[in-house]
């Protein structure tokens, strides 16, 4: 496994050691995101990509006050507006980390997730938070805009009224707050949430994984198509999984009152 200095990537045992635990590793700067954490990122997301044993991971932040409290400002400061451009600053994690990651992947958000944290978090499946949590899109308060997705994915996840009030005041949303409003799947006590995102993990890295991988896709279309496109999408996925070893392997194992053994084709 290789050695990175920004986070720390675990094989865990759940699921037969199916399920990978990355973590950002940088708690005295409440892991702010810088560009060796990115570099980093990218490489071990594609080797998880890449490893057919991997079936779902968990990402979460180090130490017990955040997942990750931004882009690290005092890079940023040293940056003028051609370096972000000629550099095209922190654009690669859309495509590197959501496009290039067809299997599933889950946010275990700890504490803070603010600016660039909070739009790493969106762009995974799904979000389980600890109640500590706290979400934001500071980044006015330091005379920007969210540069990561967080115009787009937070508004698409809880409306415009909410998010323009979160970009436009830079306050931040609890816990509770982010569950009643669709941003995280579930909140979890504290002291239970990596137990709970790597039993989440474990649930899904049990799944047949090609269509784990399917039914991801699926969801993710209701996001870029109309909804007759999507349905089409839809029904002809399901048609190719119909054609897949697991699913004839799936509904033997239901009429035979067994566990189904996955081939993953
Ligand atoms: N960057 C660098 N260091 C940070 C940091 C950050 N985002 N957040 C916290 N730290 C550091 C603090 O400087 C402090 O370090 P020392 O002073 O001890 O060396 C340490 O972490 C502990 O922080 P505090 O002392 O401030 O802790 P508190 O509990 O008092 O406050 C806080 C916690 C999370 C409320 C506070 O630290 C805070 O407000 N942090 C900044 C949050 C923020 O503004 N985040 C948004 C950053 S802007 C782009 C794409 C994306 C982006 C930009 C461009 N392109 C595609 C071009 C993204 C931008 C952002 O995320």
């Amino acid at each position: 496994m290789a050695d990175y200095e920004t986070i720390t990537v675990e094989q865990r045992p759940e699921a037969n050691g199916a399920v990978t635990l990355i973590t950002l590793n940088r708690p005295k700067a409440l892991n702010a995101l810088n560009s060796k954490v990115l570099e980093e990122l990218i490489d071990a997301f594609a080797a998880y990509e890449a490893d057919r044993g991997q079936l779902c991971a968990v990402l979460t932040g180090s130490g017990d006050k955040a997942f990750a409290a931004g882009a690290d400002i005092k890079e940023m400061s040293e940056k003028a507006a051609a370096d972000f451009y000629l550099e095209d600053f922190f654009s690669p994690w859309t495509s590197e980390i959501v496009k290039k990651t067809r299997k599933p992947w889950i946010a275990a958000v700890n504490g803070f997730a603010l600016g660039g944290g909070c739009e790493l978090a969106m762009m995974a499946d799904f979000i389980i938070a600890s109640e500590n949590a706290k979400f934001g899109q500071p980044e006015i308060k330091l005379g920007v805009a969210p540069g990561m997705g967080g115009s787009q994915r937070l508004t698409r996840a809880i409306g415009k009224s909410k998010a323009m009030e979160m970009c436009l005041t830079g306050r931040m949303m609890d816990a509770e707050e982010a569950e009643r409003s669709n941003l995280v799947a579930r909140v979890v006590p504290h002291e239970s949430l990596l137990d709970e995102a790597l039993k989440t993990a474990a649930q899904i890295a049990s799944m047949p994984p090609m269509a784990a991988i399917a039914n991801k896709e699926m969801v993710n279309a209701a996001f870029e198509t109309s909804l007759d496109q999507g349905l089409v999408i839809e029904r002809r996925i399901f048609q190719i999984l119909a054609a897949s070893e697991d699913k004839k392997e799936g509904m033997a194992a239901f009429v035979e009152k067994r566990e189904g053994k996955w081939k993953g084709r």
